[in-house]
């Protein structure tokens, strides 16, 4: 099996990856308003495509591997890779995930959150707030040192007390000026196994959770992951450098 090279990026080249992250949340920011009951997802891809357009970044999404939309919407039992859609209307009670990744100057900033249409379920409501709480602890796990076992360790320890389960086919990524490379971070495993952490490594984080059971299929559109039991899931993202204290998350504003 090939081996794909670890990058570890300069102090300048982390820089550049701020400017780019900050970007990416100055725009789930800018979104987050905008999700409301009767919104089709086509607007929210079309409002953050005029958004980064604007400032002179660009979508990484828009025709990867022939993604035909600037940012993804996965709504309720998505687990990811929904695709932006005039006739797919939000409603009342809906949950949805937006994951953005703009390029600025050839650099990408990807992040996602799950938001609430109006007034979520008491389950969907604690699915969500896990969720959040998994990309918080994986994300502490990080440090020069630590082992990318320790993040899955975290994640999957953490949702699995509630009853919830880690999606396996989806991972976290390495990111820089290509969108996707090594390492993979899979939000699932043991503490103590796997690649050593190094100053230098950028990452995503982005645990995927589901409701019941963490299996996936992928719809006839080819792009669409669901839940196998068309239960709910929700993610969130967030993209880090590894430093010599610890970490630093790149996907926060100022
Ligand atoms: C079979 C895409 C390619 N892939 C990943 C392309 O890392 C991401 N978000 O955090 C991420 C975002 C997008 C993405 C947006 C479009 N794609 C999707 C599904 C399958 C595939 O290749
Ligand atoms: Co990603």
């Amino acid at each position: 099996m090939a081996t794909e090279t670890l990058t570890l990026l300069s102090a300048r080249e982390i820089s550049k990856m701020r400017d780019a992250g900050r970007l990416a949340a100055e725009l789930l920011d800018y979104l987050a308003p905008k999700v409301k009951p009767g919104v089709s997802t086509q607007e929210l891809n079309d409002v953050a495509e005029s958004w980064t357009q604007k400032r002179g970044a660009k979508s990484a999404p828009l025709g990867y591997n022939g993604f035909p939309k600037s940012i993804c919407t996965s709504v309720n039992e998505v687990i990811c890779h929904g695709i932006p859609n005039s006739r797919q209307i939000l409603k009342e009670g809906d949950i949805i995930n937006i994951d953005v990744t703009p390029i600025v100057d050839g650099y990408h900033g990807d992040t996602s959150r799950t938001f609430f249409v109006g007034t979520p379920s008491p389950l969907a409501q604690q699915l969500v707030e896990v969720t959040e709480e998994c990309l918080r602890r994986g994300i502490a796990a990080v440090n020069p040192g630590g082992r990318i076992g320790d993040i899955g360790a975290a994640i999957q320890e953490y949702a699995e007390s509630f009853g919830f389960s880690v999606v396996r086919d989806f991972v976290g990524h390495g990111v820089n000026t290509t969108f996707h490379t090594a390492p993979q971070i899979p939000h699932y495993g043991t503490r103590d196994k796997g690649k050593r952490l190094r100053k230098g490594m950028v990452f995503t984080i982005e645990p995927m959770i589901n409701e019941g059971t963490w299996e996936a299929v992928i719809l006839d559109d080819g792009w669409t992951a669901v839940t196998k039991d068309g239960k709910l899931s929700a993610q969130f993202e967030h993209t880090v450098a590894v430093t010599d204290e610890g970490v630093e998350i790149l996907t926060l504003r100022d």
